[in-house]
């Protein structure tokens, strides 16, 4: 087992049950010709880039098919264990609805460590070059080239999401990392409503941003410590032919501060 990092503001505090290895289920089938998908996108105007609240940006349409597919085909590998793909548990006791693998660093309800020591134990799979790259040009697509994090980014860790059918993520702040830089996530299949709340609150109002695949939401500044959410996944708006199965993936990156 690794040395678990207790650097949160919950004290660290992690469940003794530990979290219940997954096995990723084949793509869904292409939807059959005439069978309409529920998603949006279609005879409507392009969407731009929004600053929803201050420092937390939403850039629409980011990603290309083509680059989607590939971060679906390399998640493939990444859930396969070791440390691979499971339902993690919160210190209550109780599973997580979503599926995750993680990068660089291991995060489990609620503490890093190197190794999967809430599964098997096996080290962490690297934080790949190419995801390091993207989340630096992420951030710049959000603040523009310049932006008070561009240089200084130094992402080390992805949490990767898989939202099966009814899986959904409570409001949480993300507060394990002790640094302040800009977190960067990316949707890739079913459209979901990603909720900010306030960096002081998890009650409305709220912010729903509705993430489609291959949007970009990026948060930092005032936002960074935002209680934020993912409330409902909208079955059957994925993009045909993504890898997925039915759901929602997300990559989200981040720099951790941690050594
Ligand atoms: O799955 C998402 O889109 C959000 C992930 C998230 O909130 C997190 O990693 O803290």
């Amino acid at each position: 087992m690794g040395i678990t990092t207790s650097t949160t503001r919950r004290g660290g505090a992690t469940s003794r049950l530990g979290g219940v290895p997954t096995v990723l289920a084949p793509a869904s089938s292409p939807r059959a010709e005439g069978q309409l998908a529920l998603a949006c996108g279609e005879n409507e105007p392009p969407r731009s880039r929004v600053e929803v609240l201050p420092g937390a940006v939403h850039v629409p349409d980011w990603l290309d098919l083509r680059a989607q597919r590939d971060l679906v085909e390399q998640f493939r590998r990444w859930a396969l264990p070791p440390a691979g793909l499971r339902h993690p548990r919160v210190p209550t006791g109780h599973l997580m609805s979503v599926q995750s693998v993680c990068l660089g660093w291991h995060w489990q309800p609620y503490a890093y460590s190197r190794t999967a020591d809430d599964t098997d134990g096996a080290a962490v799979k690297p934080l790949p070059e190419e995801l390091i790259e993207l989340a630096r040009v992420a951030v710049r697509a959000a603040y523009g080239a310049g932006g008070p994090q561009e240089h200084a980014f130094a992402p080390d860790a992805a949490i990767v999401n898989l939202y099966g059918p009814g899986a959904h993520l409570g409001l949480h702040q993300d507060g394990e990392e002790p640094s302040d830089a800009p977190v960067v996530t990316i949707g890739l299949g079913d459209s979901c409503t990603f909720r900010l709340a306030g960096v002081d609150r998890r009650t409305g109002p709220f912010t729903d941003v509705e993430m489609r695949s291959g949007d970009l939401l990026v948060f930092g500044g005032p936002t960074r410590r935002i209680y934020h959410g993912v409330p409902k996944v909208f079955p059957d708006t994925a993009p045909d032919d993504l890898g997925l199965p039915p759901g929602r993936l997300s990559i989200t990156v981040r720099e951790t501060g941690l050594s």
